[in-house]
């Protein structure tokens, strides 16, 4: 583990302090770049990470953040259903110029636009949960209730069933 900070993981704790919370961004030097690989890392459940995907719509070209459980797959008719048109994966550049952020380390928070962001109702009910912070091996530890009042996000059910 570092103590010093990369530049991303170190805009994402700037962020967490500044937004009023006492969260600890961690930087391990192995990768956390997949849910896998994150719940390898930290010692936890698959479902305890915090997926930060980001969608494009596919009419107005609208970024849409949606985050899921590590153990779901996110059913884009469900989200279609909000936004009011087909949404699609966003590639890796278009994530990068609304996030400022590359894919695998995308933070719940911090990004450089506003993007509405939508909160998989699965992740209530655990204690605890592990968010990406800016690279693909930066996390951090936060409560589903501080992950909802940091991005004031929609809860729903996304999860392919
Ligand atoms: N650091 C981990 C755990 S917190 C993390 O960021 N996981 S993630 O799920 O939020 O981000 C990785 C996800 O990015 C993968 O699940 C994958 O769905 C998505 N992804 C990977 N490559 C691409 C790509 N080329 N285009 C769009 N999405 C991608």
């Amino acid at each position: 583990m570092n103590h010093v900070l990369s530049l991303s993981a170190q805009k994402v704790q700037d962020q967490l302090v500044h937004l009023g919370y006492n969260l600890k961004v961690i930087e391990f030097q192995e990768t956390t770049r997949t849910s896998t690989d994150a719940a390898a890392r930290i010692g936890c459940t698959i479902g305890q990470i915090v997926k930060s995907l980001i969608f494009k719509c596919r009419k107005s070209g609208k970024p849409v953040l949606i985050l899921t459980s590590g153990a779901n797959r996110v059913d884009v008719k469900k989200i279609a259903d909000l936004t009011g048109e087909p949404i699609d994966r966003a590639d890796p550049e278009f994530v990068r110029s609304i996030t400022g952020f590359a894919i695998g380390g995308i933070p719940p928070i911090g990004h450089s636009t506003l993007i509405d962001t939508y909160l998989d109702e699965d992740l209530l009910k655990y204690e605890t949960l592990w968010a990406a912070a800016g690279t693909p091996n930066a996390v951090f530890e936060l409560s589903p209730r501080e992950l909802h009042a940091m991005t004031s996000a929609r809860i729903i059910r996304v999860k392919e069933e």
